[in-house]
């Protein structure tokens, strides 16, 4: 029996007849469905299908420019993390830009240098007139809570909490939940598409507010990953960097997962800042296939496939100092000069962003 009753955790429709579908219930009595039970008992995702679902179709826009947009971005994946079409979406309404899990990176962090330079990232954007806020905040460890609070409470309608997949919307509202001694708990979890319809939080304030599901991040190489990796590639612990000092020549493997290669320049310091599970390993660049073939393939954290290996290149043009981004891997800091060669090798859907220094 199909319901008009909705899952407290992820928001779906629940029904009791089908068990291999989604939003299943033994009961229709209970208030959350058997996938979020298990996810939150279990830590255990039942995979039904939910690839297929477009998640964009279900946020909410009007043309009355009354809502307003908490856009959550990941400081892990500031680029992967966006989405342009969610961004035309929105770009109607006030956008308030959340960079969360800045406890990742809290011990190197300049706040001011950050929210800089992602106002500077957001120039081309459709809703670059309508950021109204940009604030860094840690949905698990409270930071900046208070003052998104104060934000979101005085807004005059609706406020949405967007982003892809996996930023961390529900963590946030659950912790703006129990920070307003509300009664509500949404299903938050260490993999995708888990918010799977919009959900209506209680925080006491006049306003609506609202978890959407999250959009779907296409540039992360989560998405390319042999299925049993993805959750150790989920970051949730503060990433410490990991410095190399390179000459010419030399290729760094992230396992199986991708390559970085200094092919032109003098001896430099490359900072690499990624999850601490991924281990890096040194080669040379003349030894770069031979490794690739004979360990990177076998490594224990691998990509589903390697028919879409590709490389891409970036030369230095001017001295200054750089952040180059491989999405869902995180970055690699260093101090560059004109002439410099650089090359990354991934999967060809996975984004690589050289940009300046961001923190
Ligand atoms: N380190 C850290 N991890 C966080 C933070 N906020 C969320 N996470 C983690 O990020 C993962 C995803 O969190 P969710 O709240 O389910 O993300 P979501 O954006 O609601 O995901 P969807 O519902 O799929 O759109 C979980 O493993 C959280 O523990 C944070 O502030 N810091
Ligand atoms: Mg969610």
């Amino acid at each position: 029996m199909t319901s008009y009753k909705t899952c407290h955790g992820c928001g779906i429709t629940m029904q009791s007849e089908h068990s291999d579908q989604i939003g299943y219930v033994k009961n229709l009595e209970q208030n959350y469905c058997y996938r979020c039970f298990r996810l939150t008992n279990y830590n255990e995702l039942i995979d039904y299908d939910v690839a297929e679902i477009d998640f964009l179709k279900q946020i909410t826009t009007t043309y009355d420019k009354k809502n307003t947009y908490c856009y959550l971005l990941d400081i892990y994946d500031l680029y992967g993390s966006r989405n342009l079409e969610l961004e035309k979406l929105i770009a109607n309404n006030n956008v308030i830009i959340i960079i969360n899990k800045i406890d990742l990176v809290i011990k190197l962090t300049n706040p001011k240098k950050v929210i800089n330079y992602v106002k500077s990232i957001f120039v081309d954007s459709p809703l670059y007139h309508k950021i109204t806020k940009i604030l860094l905040v840690s949905a698990i460890k409270n930071y900046q809570l208070d003052e998104l609070y104060h934000l979101i409470s005085n807004q005059q309608g609706p406020v949405y909490f967007v982003g892809t997949s996996n930023t961390g919307k529900s963590t946030l509202l659950n912790s703006l939940i129990k920070l307003t001694n509300q009664q509500q708990k949404i299903t938050v979890a260490n993999s995708f598409a888990t918010t799977l319809a919009t959900i209506e939080v209680n925080l006491g304030t006049k306003n609506k507010i609202y978890d959407t599901p999250g959009v779907k991040n296409e540039h992360n190489i989560i998405h390319y990953l042999a299925k049993k990796n993805q959750k150790e590639l989920i970051v949730n612990q503060l990433i410490r960097p990991v410095t190399f000092q390179l000459n010419s020549e030399q290729t760094i493997f992230y396992q199986g997962l991708a390559s970085f290669t200094y092919l032109t320049g003098p001896k430099s310091n490359f900072h690499f800042y990624k999850n601490n599970k991924i281990e890096l390993h040194r080669t040379k660049l003349n030894n770069k296939n031979n490794y690739f073939f004979e360990h990177a393939q076998q490594a224990n954290l691998n990509l589903a496939d390697y028919q879409n290996w590709k490389a891409t290149r970036f030369k230095i043009k001017s001295s200054n100092l750089y952040s180059l981004f491989i999405s869902g891997l995180g970055w690699i800091t260093f101090d560059g000069f004109a002439g410099q060669e650089i090359m990354i090798e991934t999967n060809e859907n996975v984004a690589v962003w050289l940009s300046n220094d961001f923190i």
